[in-house]
């Protein structure tokens, strides 16, 4: 018989709702109950295609919308022969923003349509759970300031979060909305229910192809 695969679990939201906080708690927490698994995120900057998103982002380099839409999904198809080996292996992956930050982000400035953004990333491991960290904007505020980065603006991430509401609506994903105002504990146990039902259902179901 196969060995149990890994699941492909992603979390996304808007700025501020403590994603990378609840990767890193959901990582461990796996861990320690003797599950293996990895924290990944994207854009993953230490790639040569990674440097050039992250030099945009930081704004010291420009680049065409389009152009640096399809680095983003390049960026995501060079790690895939690497993510589809740790599945393999059993690892479970929490990933840091995906093909979801990409569409959001792309179709958010003017010209672009969800169906041209989601194009190139067709086909990538599809996740077995998207959690959607869920954050009012005043809420979001509380929690600081916007950094300097690129599309660190409250009119931007709005469009943003209707973008993100969009492919909410597509049932061929399996989305959970999470409520990100909790603290972080009832946050990170919310996720953790998640992600334990989504790992014992899929261990033994094939991967699947994203948008396909
Ligand atoms: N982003 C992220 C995109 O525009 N497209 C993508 O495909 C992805 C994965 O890059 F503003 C944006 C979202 C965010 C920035 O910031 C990455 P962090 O702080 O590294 O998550």
């Amino acid at each position: 018989m196969a060995s149990k695969r890994g699941a492909l679990i992603v979390l996304e939201g808007v700025d501020r709702a403590g994603k990378t906080t609840q990767c890193k708690k959901l990582v461990q927490a796996l861990q320690q109950s003797g599950r293996p698994a990895e924290m990944m995120r994207f854009p993953d900057r230490s790639t040569t295609i990674g440097q050039l998103i992250s030099a945009y982002l930081e704004k010291k380099s420009d680049l065409e919308d389009h152009t640096v839409h399809l680095l983003f999904s390049a960026n995501r198809w060079e790690l895939v022969p690497v993510m589809k080996k740790k599945l393999e292996q059993g690892i479970t992956l929490v990933v840091d923003r995906y093909a979801f930050s990409g569409v959001a982000f792309t179709s958010a400035k003017p010209g672009f349509c969800l169906d041209w953004c989601k194009r190139p990333d067709v086909g990538l491991p599809k996740p077995d759970l998207v959690m959607f960290l869920q954050l009012n904007p005043a809420e979001a505020a509380l929690r600081g300031q916007f950094g300097n980065e690129r599309y660190e603006t409250s009119a931007f991430q709005k469009s943003v979060q209707e973008k993100f509401e969009q492919l909410m609506k597509d049932p061929s994903v399996n989305w959970k909305v999470i409520d990100a105002s909790q603290n972080v504990e009832g946050v990170h146990a919310d996720i953790r229910t998640h992600s334990l039902n989504a790992i014992n259902e899929t261990q033994n179901m094939p991967l699947g192809e994203l948008w396909k």
